[in-house]
């Protein structure tokens, strides 16, 4: 247990952060990186537990990734050069590294086992066992394969068409990537689209893949050619300074860097429609993801809803949204984000607890929650659920709130951001 005791701050917040690699986009780097044959170079690699997860697994199947800080080279004999890990595969926290590797050893000619934590434990894994299953993928575990611990024993995959009962990018993920391995067209539809990072690196390696509206089509028995990949910042991260800056007093800050792909930026969209002073700067592309500089600074902000469609592309920005609206005059209502409800926590319980237990007036819904606003936090001890999103909105409260804020244990926080309070003390 880690506990950090956070004093009231009094000062404005101010300077430039270079906003660190993005989770989603290091992952899927490591994972094609390793599928491919050749060399691929990843810079801005975010070195978060995570993220060395999703290394680790491809380490054990025998591909060489040598790390340097945020620069990683992988050399890779392709697809047929992977080989069965001598020993179970550990994901730790990591629900993305879970649920695309599932994808990927479903169709690999070998047995695998896997396990995580506590918290990895809890999620549920049907979501992708279940069209996995229906490709022909052999995997047993608790709870009829639902709960880790899973054992892969990989097999032929065929093709299969399947529309997405979940807004999951890591659902859609799995199956593009079990696609990529088996023989014929695997299709697959959303109703509500989600983050694209996985379709778009596919085609950036070489994949023979096509996205026609809600529908992605790949066909399977392509090799993937090696290439490098660039990361961009990541909105998720950038997220917490994003609100920082609106909320604390006289603040101006700017974020370089940061990831602008627009399944991703549901939470600029809701700054600016809270009335947030905010400024986009230098848009341009890179490694196939729209990237740009963020000038935030203090805003008076008012209350909205958030719903529908906007959900997938702010869904790990909910925690952090939720703190924003508490300085929002008027009533925020967000709705049809019952997805986190089997996220690191369920988000909805652990923001409505601890904002709470600050002196927001929050009500949890089943796919949401309202929140009245605007509050004067007051400080007090509370827990990060072992949720490093959470642990993250907790210590951005403490810098509006009259007295201490202790947090119970803040090591998830090197999960997503390793350097997250370093950055919070460079801009005050
Ligand atoms: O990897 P993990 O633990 O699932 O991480 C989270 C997060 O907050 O960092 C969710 F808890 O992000 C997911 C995100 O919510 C990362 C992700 C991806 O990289 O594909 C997609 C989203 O999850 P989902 O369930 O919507 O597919």
């Amino acid at each position: 247990m880690s506990e950090k005791t956070l004093k009231p701050f009094e000062g404005k917040l101010s300077g430039v952060i270079e906003i660190p690699g993005d989770k989603s986009i290091s992952h899927r780097a490591v994972i094609f990186g390793s599928l491919a044959k050749g060399i691929t170079k990843v810079t801005n690699f975010l070195d978060g537990e995570d993220c060395l997860r999703t290394v680790n697994a491809f380490r054990e199947m025998g591909v060489t990734i040598q790390e340097d800080g945020t620069s990683l080279v992988i050399e890779s004999e392709g697809i047929s050069g992977l080989s069965e890990p001598k020993q179970p595969l550990d994901f730790g926290n990591s629900g993305t590294t879970t649920r695309l590797m599932l994808g990927i050893l479903s169709g690999l000619p070998f047995f695998t086992t896997i396990y995580g934590d506590a918290s990895l434990s809890k999620r549920p894994m049907d979501r992708v066992v279940n069209p996995l299953r229906q490709m022909g993928s052999i995997i047993d575990g608790r709870n009829d394969g639902n709960l880790l611990p899973l054992s892969i024993r990989g097999s032929k995959l065929h093709p299969i068409d399947y529309t997405l009962p979940v807004k999951s990018a890591q659902v859609k993920s799995a199956i593009l990537l079990a696609g990529l391995l088996a023989d014929g067209e695997t299709r697959v539809t959303e109703t509500t689209p989600t983050r694209n990072h996985t379709e778009n690196m596919l085609k950036a390696f070489g994949a023979d893949i096509t996205s026609d509206g809600y529908t992605t089509t790949i066909r399977g028995k392509n090799n993937l050619h090696a290439t490098n990949v660039h990361v961009p910042g990541d909105i998720s991260s950038a997220a917490f300074f994003l609100v920082a800056g609106t909320i604390v007093p006289d603040s101006s800050i700017h974020l370089k860097n940061t990831g602008l792909n627009n399944t991703r930026t549901g939470i600029i969209e809701v700054l600016q429609k809270m009335g947030a002073d905010i400024v986009i700067e230098n848009e341009r592309s890179v490694s196939g993801e729209k990237i740009g500089d963020i000038h935030i600074s203090y805003s008076s902000l008012k209350g909205i809803t958030i719903e529908g469609n906007i959900i997938p592309t702010l869904i790990d920005e909910i925690p952090i949204i939720a703190l924003l609206a508490t300085q929002a005059e008027g009533t925020t209502i967000i709705k049809d984000a019952e997805e986190l409800r089997v996220k690191e926590t369920d988000r909805i319980t652990a923001v409505a607890d601890v904002l709470n237990t600050l002196g927001a007036d929050i009500t949890p819904t089943k796919d949401g929650m309202i929140v009245k606003g605007k509050t004067q936090l007051h400080g007090g001890n509370i827990a990060s659920y072992d949720d490093h999103r959470i642990a993250m909105m907790g210590a951005i409260a403490s810098l509006i709130t009259t007295n201490e804020v202790v947090i119970d244990d803040i090591s998830c926080i090197s999960i997503s951001y390793p350097d997250f309070f370093r950055d919070l003390e460079s801009l005050k």
